[in-house]
């Protein structure tokens, strides 16, 4: 059994330091404990605003939305106080890798920390959408394909809080290849950070379908390899543009167990059951005895 919570935030603006941000994190942190939890999700960069509603060329500019270290000096008091608290969480930022020869490498990254406090596990998020360059014409930008490379590890998953414990972040979570490279490994709880504009430039006649797709993806993803997902957003109107809220956590039912009822900053609490997982993993969806792989091997064949 565990104890999670979904921590939506509402938005982050452009002024707003680490420093707001962490105090935000830590009086989530702080509710979540106090109802329970043993583990609390933040959602996809977590400690800025989406900043890749803005295209820059300048690189200075660009990273200094980047963190460096992890924890940092901004981030230190709310590893502490997890630590303090016995509460692990799963935070999404924005990494700057620098390597010895001086290559640079700009990651959307989350991590999970244990409730002592220390890193087990990191993902690079995988899909990245939007836009390289900037496209003026939109009412806002999102070029996240020009602030960040995907990352190179892809999806693994990590033995933490009883459980097998996986990772995703927003756009990943449309991707059915996401849940099932984890269900393949045994994944019993994805957690998966989000920023949803709930206006979508390219098609907007999906604009209204933010919410059901949002369910739809996270619902389907935890049914078909019999795992929970915790999905939580950073939503809200955020420099004025309206973000998708609907945080919630998904049983390997398809079931919604917990939703965030607002837009802003709220922990919604479930109490999880991961044996349960095995009611689908040896049922319905007992990979090695009813997947048929051979039929399969187009979807992972490298594209052109
Ligand atoms: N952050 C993120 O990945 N957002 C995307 C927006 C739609 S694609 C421009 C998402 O999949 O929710």
């Amino acid at each position: 059994m565990i104890t999670v919570g979904a921590a939506q935030m509402g938005p982050i603006e452009k002024e707003d330091t680490r420093s707001d941000a962490v105090d935000r994190l830590v009086a989530l942190l702080e509710d979540g404990a106090s109802r329970g939890c043993e583990l609390v999700v933040f959602p996809e960069l977590a400690l800025t605003t989406f900043f890749p509603r803005w295209f820059t060329d300048d690189v200075a500019e660009m990273e200094s939305w980047f963190e460096t270290e992890m924890p940092g000096p901004e981030t230190a008091r709310l590893f502490e106080r997890a630590a303090e608290l016995g509460v692990g969480f799963c935070l999404g930022y924005a990494e700057l890798v620098v390597l010895e020869d001086g290559t640079r490498h700009r990651y959307n990254t989350q991590i999970l920390v244990e409730r002592d406090g220390s890193v087990v596990g990191k993902y690079r998020k995988v899909h990245i959408p939007g836009h390289e360059h900037d496209e003026p014409g939109r009412p806002f930008q999102h070029a996240e394909r020009h602030y960040f490379e995907p990352g190179p590890e892809g999806f693994d998953v990590w033995d933490a809080f009883g459980g097998v414990v996986g990772m995703a972040i927003c756009n990943d979570r449309r991707w059915p290849e996401t849940y099932r490279v984890m269900g393949l490994k045994g994944v019993e709880l994805v957690l998966i950070g989000y920023n949803t504009p709930l206006h979508y430039d390219p098609d907007p006649q999906q604009n209204a379908l933010a919410g059901f797709h949002n369910n739809l993806v996270m619902s389907s993803g935890a049914y078909q390899n019999g795992t929970y997902v915790v999905g939580v957003a950073k939503g809200g109107i955020e420099a004025g543009i309206e973000s998708l809220a609907q945080s919630a956590i998904f049983a390997p039912s398809g079931q919604v167990v917990a939703q965030c009822i607002t837009t802003g900053d709220e922990v919604a609490v479930a109490r999880l059951d991961l044996d349960f997982c095995s009611f689908y993993k040896e049922t319905v969806f007992d990979f090695d005895r009813y997947r048929v792989p051979k039929h399969y091997r187009s979807i992972s064949q490298e594209k052109d």
